[in-house]
């Protein structure tokens, strides 16, 4: 191979109208082969594949650097307000195809390896996912970086650079294994390492005053938090943003050159080990002190780091002109969960202790500046931490968190009066910061009526009274104190207990601190919504990006799409799709469609035998259920479902087995959280039951079970546009919202699910009659828990005729006590069937057998189908990020001059 041409440049031979320069494919040539001679990762001689992904995509990094360095100029020049999207995960997937295609390059690439000998999908194949994150709230992040670049938001995106992202899931005969997944083990091709941009991080240590009377933290541990840049294309547009990652060192004064010289090499790494632990992996399991420290040194990493570079950037693009009170003026922060709950402490030491700010100041610039979108319900994932770890790592912030309490008592005392002091204490049990710790003694001594405060006089009556004869103290101030607070307490009966630890609520100080609480779907932002600051609180329904969603994963069904709107534009403007609407009964687009999707059947019946060495028939109808394994979200009814199905089709001859079912794949896919037993037992059962329905030769082609090993936003990508039915049965009230849902909409599946999340929404939008609806509502849950834990409950007989058939060990010889158990609340099982089960399975059931009766007639099905993509273009994250630009960050678009 020869030097390849460099000036890529020069070969430009088209430009589009949105000014962005198109290369030739010889260009795109060039540009490769000159990465592949100069990264000289592999064999010098050879071009194979990882080489090829390798160079093709540092070709492409070429020009999206250039972008982003246009865009970054650009913005520092209009200094306009900028939104920083602060979040603990961001669920990348790959990149190559998706950047490409943001580019409008495909064409370009495509021919040019094919030049070079390769297939471009065989090419992007090499890449590893980028999993920084555990599902859906991860990947929302990353959805919304595409929309923020596509719609020339000027924002940016900050997180962690964890070295292993999520675990990759093995699926053995025990169940679900985990390993850990070094996706940086090749290099990744898509940062900028920016050794030139890094901040101190400080832990421990001890808050001294300074002689300004200013705090100062000093002492402790102290790291750096380095940064690495990945450029986020948007699509049809030049503007590039940045996902600004962070990674944790230190410098090499921390290196122990006297140990390492005696001989203790461990004591010389140990500060540099203890830096760069804390980026080692996404959620480290937090049973253990140790991870519970490592988690918050993380959390903290992330607030720390991204506050220091957004100040900066404030007093750089400020000048002379700075003005501390115009900060939310130009920046917005959005906290995805409570996870980066601790900018609000934070930026509060750094304009006060750092700046010189006051506290009230400096209160009224944080109050402006952050904000915070709430995940989920569920108590067990509310965060909370102890005080005194808290106090321990963070000591200034610590300080900090209780001003902010003290204040809260404050508004809170304003709002409901002291006269009713049952009230009182109920509010300000559920709103205050700080739980189980004691009201400040300003507070307790407001709490008291001036009539009620003890007098010397009344205190030496009361002695007499009880007897004292003698006075017992000759101090009489010190007497009236005592006195009073014993009043207070009693009075107030605060109690704090002293065996319960002292927690901070993150989401309660997330609430005070921020200016806008959003939820996620609308029925959960009503769960969400609080008394409080009524005006704080709002709805942004969750959304996907169409690019990878539906453009990449799924360009036959775009072809179509595009076809029959007559346009390309519904990539952008996603109403266009609802006129497929009109045409959902014609039968040439009906016709095309199924072939669409037959199409992506096959893909899927090829990627399940290869992964599963399962070989499924893209006859049946192919019924799904992909995402975190979770007992809320009932991959168990699911299951249950199927088992009962199973069961049936055994009861009866072949001739009825085949008028009675219609023939169905149902794949399941998902992680499970490492130390979540139970979720475990439900991907071993699953797994169990596919081995022995699948090799029962009387069922053949009429059911099959398939577990789909690792599921990751490459699984996804496949699977979604091959689905004809998707399952999103969650107990009512408990998922926020769920986004694959929207996905599976947007790729004409049709969804099974009950009333909860962005479900409601998406059955409101494609119609009632085309979505099968089941299951009990959110509002009779806690009642339907009432009554099964008075055993009031009346299990249905196909209930109790399931889980005595899976007790009897038709799935091989693994004990489902526990499992079966855990849906009757026998002792020793905790809660009864907490997720309703039970309740719901004979809605279920009876709500699958209507699914198969639609599926029979393919053409209503394709009709349903059709009606499921043209009615989801609300669920395009671009709508979201609209809402969230106009209602809460309060910033506009900046389109790049050409
Ligand atoms: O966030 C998604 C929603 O669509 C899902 O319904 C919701 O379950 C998900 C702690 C979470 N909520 N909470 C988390 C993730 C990691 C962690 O450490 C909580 N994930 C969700 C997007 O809004």
């Amino acid at each position: 191979q020869k030097l390849a041409d460099q000036s890529v440049e020069e070969e430009t031979t088209d430009t589009l109208d949105n000014g962005i320069l198109v290369p030739d494919s010889e260009s795109v040539i060039s540009s490769i082969k000159y990465h592949a001679e100069f990264t000289p990762l592999f064999s010098p001689e050879k071009f194979e594949l990882p080489k090829a992904f390798y160079a093709t995509a540092e070709s492409v990094r070429d020009t999206l650097i250039t972008n982003w360095n246009t865009t970054y100029s650009y913005h520092e020049k209009m200094n306009v307000k900028q939104a920083y999207y602060l979040s603990m995960e961001f669920l990348q997937g790959r990149a190559l195809l998706n950047a490409i295609g943001n580019l409008e390059l495909s064409g370009a690439y495509a021919e040019a390896l094919k030049k070079l000998g390769h297939d471009l999908e065989d090419v992007a194949r090499q890449e590893q996912d980028a999993a920084l994150g555990n599902g859906g709230l991860g990947r929302l992040a990353s959805c919304f970086l595409d929309s923020l670049a596509t719609l020339n938001y000027p924002a940016w995106g900050y997180g962690l650079r964890y070295k292993y992202g999520l675990f990759k899931q093995l699926i053995t005969k025990d169940g679900q294994e985990e390993v850990a997944e070094s996706w940086l083990e090749m290099g990744n091709p898509w940062e900028i390492p920016r050794k030139d941009v890094s901040y101190p991080i400080k832990f421990y240590g001890e808050v001294v005053t300074g002689p300004d009377g200013r705090k100062k933290w000093v002492g402790g541990e102290n790291i750096s938090a380095v940064a690495y840049d990945v450029p986020i294309p948007g699509y049809k547009t030049k503007t590039t943003i940045n996902l600004r990652l962070w990674s944790t060192m230190v410098g090499p004064e921390y290196f122990d050159l006297k140990a390492f010289n005696s001989g203790d090499h461990a004591k010389a790494y140990e500060a540099l080990k203890r830096a760069e632990k804390i980026c080692y992996i996404l959620y480290p399991g937090d049973e253990s002190h140790e991870g519970k420290t490592l988690r918050l040194k993380q959390q903290y990493t992330l607030c720390s780091a991204s506050l220091q570079d957004i100040i900066s950037r404030f007093e750089r693009r400020s000048g002379d002109a700075l003005n501390w009170n115009e900060f939310p003026e130009k920046v917005a922060v959005q906290m995805n969960d409570t996870h980066p709950t601790l900018c609000i402490p934070e930026l509060l030491r750094l304009l006060m202790d750092v700046k010189g700010l006051s506290w009230k100041e400096a209160w009224g610039i944080t109050q402006r500046t952050v904000a915070y979108t709430n995940h989920t319900v569920l108590p067990e994932a509310l965060e909370k931490w102890s005080l005194n770890l808290l106090q321990e790592l963070l000591p200034r912030h610590i300080e900090i968190i209780k001003m902010i309490d003290t204040e809260l008592i404050d508004t809170i005392i304003d709002e409901y009066g002291i006269e009713d002091l049952e009230l009182l204490k109920e509010k300000l049990n559920q709103m205050r910061v700080l739980e189980n710790v004691e009201l400040p003694a300003s507070i307790l001594e407001l709490l008291v009526q001036p009539d009620e405060i003890p007098t010397v006089d009344s205190v030496e009556e009361e002695e007499k009274s009880e007897g004292v004869t003698e006075p017992t103290s000759e101090d009489d101030e010190l007497k009236v104190k005592v006195a009073k607070d014993v009043v207070v307490r009693k009075k107030v009966s605060f109690d704090t207990d002293p065996k319960s630890t002292k927690m901070v609520r993150m989401a309660n100080l997330c609430v005070v601190g921020g200016n806008a609480v959003n939820g996620v779907a609308e029925i959960h932002s009503e769960i969400v919504k609080n008394e409080l600051w009524p005006e704080k609180f709002q709805n942004k329904t969750n959304g996907v990006t169409p690019r990878r969603w539906i453009s990449f994963c799924n360009p036959e069904l775009s072809k179509i799409i595009t076809k029959w709107t007559g346009t390309e534009d519904w990539v952008l403007n996603t109403e266009k799709i609802d006129e497929l609407r009109k045409f959902a009964d014609n039968e040439e687009l009906q016709s095309e469609w199924r072939k669409a999707k037959r199409i992506n059947k096959e893909r899927i019946v090829s990627f399940l035998n290869e992964k599963t060495g399962y070989l499924v028939s893209p006859d049946a109808m192919f019924d799904v259920q992909v995402k975190r394994i979770h007992e809320y979200k009932r991959q168990l009814l699911n299951i249950l479902g199927i088992v009962y199905r199973y069961k049936k089709m055994k009861e009866m001859n072949g001739d009825e087995r085949k008028a009675k079912f219609v023939p169905r794949v149902c794949i399941f896919g998902g992680k499970a959280f490492a130390t979540y037993i139970q979720a475990k037992r439900i991907v071993k059962f699953i797994t169990d039951v596919g081995a022995t329905v699948n090799n029962d030769p009387d069922i053949g082609d009429l059911l099959k079970v398939v577990f789909v090993p690792d599921y990751n936003v490459t699984v996804a990508e496949v699977l979604i546009p091959g689905s004809d039915l998707s399952q999103h049965i969650s107990t009512a009230g408990m998922e926020a919202s769920g986004t694959s849902n929207m996905k599976f909409a947007m790729n004409g599946c049709i969804q099974i699910g009950t009333l909860d999340g962005a479900n409601v929404e998406i059955r409101q939008e494609v119609g009632e009659q085309n979505f099968f609806l089941f299951g009990a509502e959110a509002h009779e849950i806690s009642g339907l828990r009432k009554e099964r834990s008075e055993g009031k409950f009346v299990p249905d007989p196909r209930f109790e005729e399931v889980k005595k058939y899976v007790r009897s060990g038709v799935f091989g010889p693994y004990n489902y006590d526990e499992l079966m158990g855990s849906l009757e609340g026998n002792e020793g099982y905790g809660r009864a069937d907490y997720f309703l089960v039970g309740k719901d399975f004979p809605a279920y059931i009876e709500c699958q057998e209507k699914v198969d009766e639609a599926y029979r007639d393919q053409k209503k099905w394709t009709k349903m189908s059709i009606l499921n993509t043209a009615g989801s273009y609300k669920f395009s994250s671009d709508r979201t990020i609209h809402q969230y630009a106009s209602d809460i960050w309060m910033i506009e678009p900046l389109v790049l001059p050409n």
